[in-house]
């Protein structure tokens, strides 16, 4: 098919190729330049080319915009076993959940997103897998999955894990990256061992200040030197009783795109700190400096800045604990809404911490009603809210929703804008209209 094509002309997802280089793409697509030429984008040699790969006529052509790439081309087959997600980028694949989707106290496996650096290793069977725990440790160990299951107490929890970088769509000046919206999260229930058992029975020697982590994920320029993404966390977030090494996802082994047969579930911190085909855990006594732990990646200025404005990479800082947030997965924007009362819902959550309230308005913030607001399945898990709400009259409403957590710190309406569009938790608002 197309997208496995030409590499080397195409460093990026078919996305992110069409939207930096119109021309190129739609020359390698179709054969021919359309992208200028607004109204009649497909015609011709390109009209046949895309229909010869559709198999079929595309009835609707005229009405295809500019640099658009049907769903049927980049879709296939990269999202097996997800559900209804929305793919950002083919290569690396990334996909998100739309929040309607995630209306579910626990994520199932079909909805829970999909955030890849590198390319999916090849073998994911939990057969032979190994996980290696060394570094300064008094007894390097080598466990199979077995290993873990049978020396460690196996334990399940509902865990949250939010990409960094969720939001980032929303930043203005724009920051370069995955346009996440909303749906770069998901709170599943994982089993597995705690991270903190397995290092103990290790022995963490005196010292030792940062984990480092390494996956069997390969580099996208197919350079075995180099790694798509190795993280780390203080070591005191590694010994608290929910950071797990997990090899089950809601009662079932952990799907291929979301690192089977082992990886990591760091809650409360960015999603990038969750090592997916977990195949090391190496203990240092400096911060970690593997890949996207250095420069300006899951980093964030230490001080505030102007939207657009220069930060020195001196003055970025490592993004730990996630801010507190809240999404609203019912109604879904954009809702005809048939009957006045509505049941509005949704999860929040806050790294490190639990909510104390959600808040909800429909008069665009002028005034605000408590939703009435579940106790976390256990520390780490998002948390469940909901509340009946009565539109007025007829016409358009938008609900939104604003939690705050055990540190009364509350979600801002507005984006504290930063270089690389991480932690955005602003409000979420949800458009509906009342016949
Ligand atoms: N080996 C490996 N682990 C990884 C990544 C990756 O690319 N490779 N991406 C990280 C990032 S940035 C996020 S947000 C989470 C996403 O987990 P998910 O794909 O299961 O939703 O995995 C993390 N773990
Ligand atoms: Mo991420």
């Amino acid at each position: 098919m197309p997208h496995n094509t030409d590499q080397t002309d195409r460093p990026k997802g078919l996305f992110a190729y069409f939207d930096e280089n119109p021309d190129a793409a739609d020359k390698a697509f179709f054969g021919r330049v359309a992208h200028s030429d607004r109204r009649g984008f497909l015609k011709g040699a390109g009209l046949a080319t895309m229909g010869a790969m559709l198999g079929t006529a595309i009835p609707f052509h005229r009405n295809m915009p500019a640099g658009f790439v049907p769903v049927a081309f980049a879709e296939e087959d990269v999202l097996k076993g997800k559900d209804g997600l929305t793919l950002l980028n083919d290569r690396p694949i990334n996909a998100e959940t739309p929040p309607h989707l995630l209306d579910a106290p626990i994520t199932p496996n079909n909805r829970f997103f999909v955030r890849n650096n590198g390319v999916v290793p090849e073998n994911t069977s939990s057969d032979g897998w190994e996980l290696t725990v060394d570094g300064m440790v008094d007894n390097p160990m080598t466990l199979s999955i077995a290993d873990l299951k049978s020396q460690f107490e196996v334990v399940t929890m509902a865990l949250t894990l939010e990409c960094g970088g969720n939001g980032r769509a929303f930043f203005d000046p724009p920051a370069s990256g995955n346009q996440w919206t909303y749906g770069a999260v998901g709170c599943a229930n994982f089993t597995g061992v705690r991270l903190a058992d397995v290092l103990s029975k290790a022995g963490v020697q005196a010292g030792v200040v940062y984990t480092a982590h390494e996956g069997a994920d390969t580099h996208l320029s197919g350079d075995a030197s180099k790694k798509p993404i190795s993280r780390g966390v203080t070591i005191e977030k590694a010994m608290s009783e929910n950071v797990l090494i997990v090899f089950g996802m809601n009662g079932t082994e952990l799907p291929v795109l979301n690192g089977a047969p082992l990886r990591l579930v760091v809650p409360g911190w960015p999603g990038s700190c969750s090592q997916k085909w977990l195949k090391r855990i190496w203990l240092r006594d400096v911060v970690h400096d593997g890949a996207k732990m250095t420069g300006t990646s899951y980093r964030v200025p230490n001080h505030p800045v102007a939207p657009g404005e220069e930060v020195a990479k001196e003055d970025f800082e490592i993004i730990e604990r996630m801010p507190v947030k809240s999404l609203i997965t019912n109604p879904a924007t954009g809702t005809d809404l048939a009957e006045k009362p509505v049941e509005v819902r949704g999860h929040a959550w806050s790294g490190d911490r639990t909510i104390e309230k959600v808040d909800i308005s429909i008069d665009f913030g002028a005034t605000w009603m408590a939703a009435e607001l579940d106790e976390p399945a256990n520390f780490g898990a998002w948390q469940n809210w909901k509340k009946e709400v009565t539109l007025p009259q007829a016409g358009y409403y938008e609900i939104w929703s604003r939690a705050t957590d055990s540190a009364s710190v509350s979600q801002p309406f507005a984006i504290a804008w930063n270089p690389k569009g991480y932690l955005n938790n602003s409000m979420h608002r949800v458009g509906v209209r009342v016949a």
